[in-house]
């Protein structure tokens, strides 16, 4: 079994959000299988370029771990290479890694596929190398443990060169990916597809929904960033069908060089007909809600979206919600046929359900129709065929000739 690691948690306030970014950072450690053992907060009203907190606040946490064994620390911000080095002297040498450190660790224990390894090595490497200019101490400590699993692990004792050279061939090996992705894309939308995109919050219950509305089992679990790769699943609202599309969650500040290493991921989710943007009924929504569309908007998001509070089983008093959330309880199945409902109206706008006879003289056409079409009811009757179907609603004047009935 692995070893669990204890770490100890210096907190800057800085902003008046250092409450929720403390707890987030507890269930980053245990998401990374560390084990939380305390916090220091310190008030930070002007940053120490050399130390970020002032040198009497490390002291003091120097004593306060004094004779403790083995504690890593996790200053819960940004770090500078050498305000790493320089805390991890000020504190007998102990070994310090930040919050992005932390994350890309957890990307790293997660990555399932070999794109998604492919993505958190080259965050990694992107992290890792202006921190090589650093003393040996640095790279010494990379040794094991939180900060430094991964892909990457093999490569960091290696030279500065090699890293780039590892770092433009991933990029390009990225590249490939991104390209077949775009075919994809392209061919989904030729096809008709309906693609909705599972996007928001981490741990709102993202892959709970896509698990419930398409009969699947995909991992989902009470952890930070479970899931990274994107699945696509489909399913069906009365009889239109549907491909849902489950992509990596967000987190408040997450370091630009993951959002960069996730964006061709994330640009699959993107070029969604509509997405569903799932935050926690029960959490800080309105946080989650926000850095969510800051992130969609930095990728240059510009769908239709639902906005979907998810957790909302306990929720007796709606009063205090936007009224155009949609409140479902993926766990308890609660609300997911309004939801349903929600997202056939949406769709609505794209098709308009039609009856349709087609003489058997023209069947040809029908098989045209068929491309772009859900059908509902079918009956071969003495002189043509009778359907009921969705028409997409672009295509009605092609078929126009043939509606006997248009609701
Ligand atoms: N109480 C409650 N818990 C839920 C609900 N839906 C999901 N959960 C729980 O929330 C946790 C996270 O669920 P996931 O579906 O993994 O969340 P996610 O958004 O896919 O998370 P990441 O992939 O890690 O970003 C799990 O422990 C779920 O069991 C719900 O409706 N109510
Ligand atoms: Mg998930």
């Amino acid at each position: 079994m692995e070893n669990i690691e204890k770490i100890y948690v210096i907190q800057p306030i800085i902003s008046e959000n250092y409450k929720i970014l403390h707890e987030e950072a507890i269930s980053l450690i245990e998401s990374a299988n560390g084990a939380y053992c305390g916090t220091s907060y310190q008030n930070v009203k002007e940053i120490n370029p050399a130390t970020y907190i002032g040198s009497g606040k490390l002291c003091e946490i120097r004593e306060k771990l004094d004779g403790l064994e083995e504690i890593t620390i996790l200053f819960n911000g940004d770090l500078s290479p050498s305000q790493t080095l320089n805390i991890s002297a000020a504190l007998d040498d102990r070994k310090v890694i930040d919050r992005t450190t932390l994350i890309l660790d957890i990307f790293a224990k997660n990555a399932v596929s070999s794109e998604g390894k492919v993505q958190v090595e080259l965050a990694q490497l992107k992290y890792i190398y202006p921190r090589l200019k650093g003393k040996g101490a640095a790279l010494s400590r990379l040794g094991g443990g939180i900060g430094s699993r991964g892909p990457g692990e093999s490569q960091l004792e290696t030279d500065r060169r090699y890293i780039r050279y590892r770092i433009k061939y991933l990029e390009s090996k990225l590249l490939e990916t991104a390209e077949r992705r775009k075919l994809q894309t392209k061919r989904r939308a030729k096809d008709n597809k309906n693609v909705i995109a599972l996007v928001g919050y981490t741990n709102t219950g993202k892959s709970t929904l896509l698990n419930l509305l398409t009969g699947s089992n995909v991992l989902s679990k009470d952890a930070l960033f479970a899931t990274l790769d994107p699945t696509a699943r489909k399913f069906e609202i009365d009889g239109i069908e549907f491909i849902l599309v489950d992509t990596v969650g967000f987190l408040q500040e997450l370091p630009t060089s993951i959002i960069e290493a996730f964006k061709s991921t994330l640009e699959s989710a993107l070029n969604c007909d509509l997405a569903l943007i799932v935050a926690d009924a029960m959490g800080d929504y309105n946080m989650q809600i926000k850095t969510t569309l800051d992130t969609l908007t930095e990728l240059g998001f510009n769908k239709p979206y639902l906005t979907v509070l998810n957790k909302s089983e306990n929720v007796s008093d709606f009063s205090g919600y936007n009224k155009d959330y949609i409140f479902i309880s993926a766990k308890e199945n609660l609300g997911i046929n309004a939801l349903k409902r929600k997202i056939k109206e949406k769709f609505n706008e794209k098709y308009v359900l039609c009856e349709l006879f087609i003489p058997y003289e023209q069947i040809n056409d029908f098989y045209k129709i068929n491309l772009y079409s859900y059908e509902k009811f079918k009956e071969y009757t003495n002189d043509g065929l009778i359907i009921k179907a969705y028409i997409l609603s672009t295509q009605i004047n092609e078929i126009k000739k043939y509606i006997i009935n248009n609701n």
